[in-house]
């Protein structure tokens, strides 16, 4: 089956590239976006970078200590104190800030959109680079300009032995097993586990498409925290038919298997696992921004009327399921609502379409549950009204 994202993956394809590679192997594909032109220079990056609300560090491979880290926000003068060579910097999320920067995910389409966190700009001056490592996260490495070399290795895991760094967690020992010189254009696939570590050849942009997945701790303490609220204080601890214990001060088996017995019928809800999942994995990054975008006095329909569409607020993960009943569960930020299984359609589009068109809005006008949905949508900030040539 061939897919019109095959040609990000070069010869492997998206097939092969899921049953093959995705979190198994790293994968090196020549010209993945030719002449792709970055919509962020160099300068640009290191103007965000000035800003509070961005995350923003600065690796110096020989600092006042090997791979120093500074954390932004930095200032001009910081800029001005940095030597000639060997160092880079990292901006997170400039998906959230620059609109051009989130049209890139698109590409990625073949994977659950909500796998992704986030797209990661560094910039680096000759031998600058973050040092030999790992991530738990799936990344997709996009040289955009300049040069740099990629050194794979070893399989790692939170066992690997790291080296005696306050701040980056570089790996003691890196056994190469593949290397290769990006040029702009290459993309680099790295699955989580796998130590990788690049280093620039020439003043080079580099963006990290990141995806994420919850650790089973993570999962655990939030599914389980989100479960409980919903309980009520007078469903608990129950032994109704109590044998006399042989020793009172004993905790038998019987006890334990009730108590087992209730929280295996907890966590089997299905249904609530679901709702949890949409919420957690579409929570924002950074909430307090999604909140910048916020138009009080925004008007759906004199909007759509006036030639104006809906863009989703850069801030804001969306994804949408079917529930047992039919209907459609929509989560955006973390929150969900329910709607009715008609609205599936508009749903999906509002979903996957990353600029929503009077015209593809147009069969929805008169559809009350429809509008009502967008306005929800509108006045929470999610969906902003923009006309197509902004
Ligand atoms: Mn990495």
């Amino acid at each position: 089956m061939s897919s019109e994202f095959d040609a990000l993956l070069g010869d492997v394809g998206v097939e092969r590239f899921l049953s093959e590679y995705w979190q198994r192997k790293p994968l090196l594909i020549r010209q993945a976006i030719p002449d792709y032109s970055s919509p962020v220079e160099p300068d640009e990056l290191a103007g965000l970078s000035l800003e509070e609300e961005v995350e923003s560090r600065i690796i110096i491979k020989n600092g006042s200590h090997p791979w120093e880290l500074r954390r932004g926000p930095f200032s001009d003068e910081d800029y001005k104190q940095l030597p000639e060579q060997d160092w880079t910097l990292l901006v997170q999320a400039v998906d959230q800030f620059v609109p051009e920067v989130a049209e890139l995910l698109q590409r990625f389409r073949f994977l659950p959109s909500w796998r992704v966190d986030d797209v990661m700009i560094s910039y680096a001056t000759p031998g600058g680079g973050v040092g030999p490592h790992f991530d738990n996260y799936d990344v997709f490495l996009l040289q955009v300009e300049g040069k740099r070399r990629w050194r794979v290795g070893q399989h790692c895991t939170s066992e690997s032995a790291l080296q005696d760094n306050p701040d980056l967690r570089i790996l003691r020992e890196f056994e190469c097993q593949d290397e290769w010189v990006l040029e702009p254009g290459d993309m680099l696939y790295i699955p989580p586990g796998i130590a990788h570590d690049g280093i620039a050849e020439t003043d080079c942009l580099t963006y990290s498409i990141g995806f994420r997945a919850p650790s089973h701790q993570e999962v655990l303490v939030h599914f389980t925290d989100y479960l409980a609220h919903q309980l009520s204080e007078d469903v608990r601890y129950s032994d109704a038919g109590l044998k006399q214990p042989q020793d009172p001060a004993a905790i038998d088996p019987e006890s334990i298997d009730r108590l087992q017995q209730s929280i295996l019928e907890l966590v089997q809800n299905k249904e609530a696992l679901a709702t949890w999942f949409g919420r957690h994995m579409t929570e924002a990054k950074y909430p307090e921004l999604a909140q910048n975008y916020i138009d009080d006095d925004a008007d759906l329909l004199a909007g759509l009327n006036a030639g104006y569409g809906l863009i989703h607020n850069p801030c804001v993960r969306l994804a949408y399921r079917v529930t047992e009943s039919s209907e459609i569960e929509l989560f955006a930020s973390g929150e969900h609502c329910r709607v009715p299984g008609e609205l599936k359609a508009l749903v999906q589009l509002i979903c996957n379409q990353s600029y929503l068109s009077p015209e593809a809005l147009e069969q929805w006008q008169q559809d009350a549950g429809a509008i009502e949905l967008l306005e929800q949508l509108l006045d929470k900030g999610y969906l902003l009204l923009e006309r197509d040539d902004e």
